[in-house]
């Protein structure tokens, strides 16, 4: 039976109504970013997203996108998209290509709340008229940008003294 088409001039058991009333409908999330170097900072955002909210879809940046944010990711985009895809908290992944793709991702998917990591804080409030906008703290102590360094740091040949 679907809960969600009301039956015509019949009244809802009284299973249904309290169903609707508890939980009106699966209530969505969406967060872009690039994943790059998948790592614990990007696992607690998921996660904390998830304990919020019903649904979680995340949108993978492009390397074409990237490239416009001027940032350039070791791990392919197919790769990333798998990875975040593989991730449990995440219940969909989208590609995310350009900047103006917010506002239309919000309405054709029905979201209720975007989230980033505090990183971005205030940056999407426009989208606010749409959907709820939320900024969570990052996971100190973790980067994609420090994981490179480190990466470059430490496998870098020392030339002998
Ligand atoms: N993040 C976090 N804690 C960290 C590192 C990252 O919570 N220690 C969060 C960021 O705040 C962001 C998300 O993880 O919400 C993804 O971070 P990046 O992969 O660096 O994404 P970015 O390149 O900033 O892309 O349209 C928005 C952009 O796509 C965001």
């Amino acid at each position: 039976m679907d809960l969600n088409q009301p039956l015509i001039g019949a009244e809802p058991s009284p299973l249904a109504a309290a169903l609707t009333l508890v939980s009106p409908h699966p209530t969505v999330a969406i967060t872009y970013g690039t994943y790059d170097l998948f790592h614990i900072g990007h696992v607690r955002l998921f996660e904390r997203i998830r304990q919020r909210y019903d649904r979680l879809i995340v949108a993978v940046s492009t390397d074409e996108f990237n490239a416009i944010k001027g940032k350039r990711s070791i791990v392919p985009f197919a790769d990333r998209l798998a990875i975040v895809q593989a991730c449990r908290h995440v219940d969909e992944v989208i590609a995310e290509t350009h900047w103006g793709q917010k506002s239309e991702d919000i309405q054709r998917l029905g979201i209720d709340a975007l989230v980033m990591g505090s990183d971005w804080d205030g940056h999407f409030d426009e989208l606010k008229p749409l959907c709820d906008v939320i900024y969570l703290p990052r996971t100190e102590g973790v980067s994609s940008s420090d994981l490179k360094s480190g990466i470059v740091t430490r496998f870098t040949v020392q030339p002998l003294a």
